[in-house]
């Protein structure tokens, strides 16, 4: 049994989640915050969640888990079979992780948890996130997943991080610069939000900001 260690606000965390479900994989959730590091221990080297506890031992980067979970139950595969079209659809993700979230990740302090970013944080984070974006424009389909008929493990990363990336951008710059670049952005959000996992992680990840901040724990991504 797998167990996903970790805690529903976080957009990595709810990555594996929905791949899981839409995988029908079995597994368990532990809650781990990411300031409980004594929990976090010798699973997770950088001390970030979200890593998961196998009955082999722990594993940590959503990606690796995610690839991981791919090789250990290729029924329901979340890749497109032909090798080229694999590697293409890492790419994507590499991109939308690296270039795109990773860059907007330094708006949340400020977005979503109550500190302040520099305005030149925000005016680099602006310029980079949206060359990001425009990279992933040109390698995505939309039609009407994000790399044409098939939902991919690329709709799953992609709608975590779109998500993240849209209220923090909105909150920022008062502007949607992920519609700005990308114009199909809202019927693609809206398809991904009929999916009945896709509701489920959302409605989790609505109960977790609760009790996130229930416990008044300060804490900046
Ligand atoms: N590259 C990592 C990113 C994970 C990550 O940044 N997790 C955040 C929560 S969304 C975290 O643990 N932050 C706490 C910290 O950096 O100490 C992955 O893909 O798993």
């Amino acid at each position: 049994m797998i167990t996903l260690c970790g805690f529903g606000v976080s957009n990595y965390y709810n990555k594996l989640k929905l791949i899981m479900l839409e995988k029908d994989i079995s597994f368990e959730e532990k809650l781990v915050y990411p300031w409980q590091q004594e929990l976090l221990g010798q699973s997770s080297p950088l001390g970030k969640i979200p890593y998961i506890e196998t009955g082999n031992g722990s594993l940590s980067e959503s990606q690796v888990i995610l690839d991981y979970l791919e090789d250990l139950y290729p029924e329901l595969p979340m890749f497109p079979l032909d090798l080229f079209q694999r590697a293409k659809c890492r790419e994507l993700i590499q991109h939308l992780e690296l270039n795109c979230e990773w860059v907007a990740r330094r708006l949340y302090k400020e977005s979503f948890f109550g500190g302040s970013v520099s305005n030149e944080t925000k005016l680099d984070v602006k310029y980079r996130l949206t060359k990001g974006l425009e990279a992933v424009t040109k390698i995505s389909k939309f039609s009407p997943y994000i790399l044409g008929a098939t939902f991919t493990a690329a709709d799953c990363v992609a709608f975590v991080h779109f998500t993240m990336i849209q209220l923090a951008t909105k909150k920022i710059y008062n502007e949607n610069i992920l519609e700005q670049v990308l114009p199909d952005i809202s019927s693609y959000m809206q398809l991904m939000e009929s999916r009945p996992h896709v509701q489920t992680i959302m409605q989790d990840r609505l109960n977790a900001i609760k009790a996130f901040v229930r416990l008044k724990v300060k804490y900046d991504g």
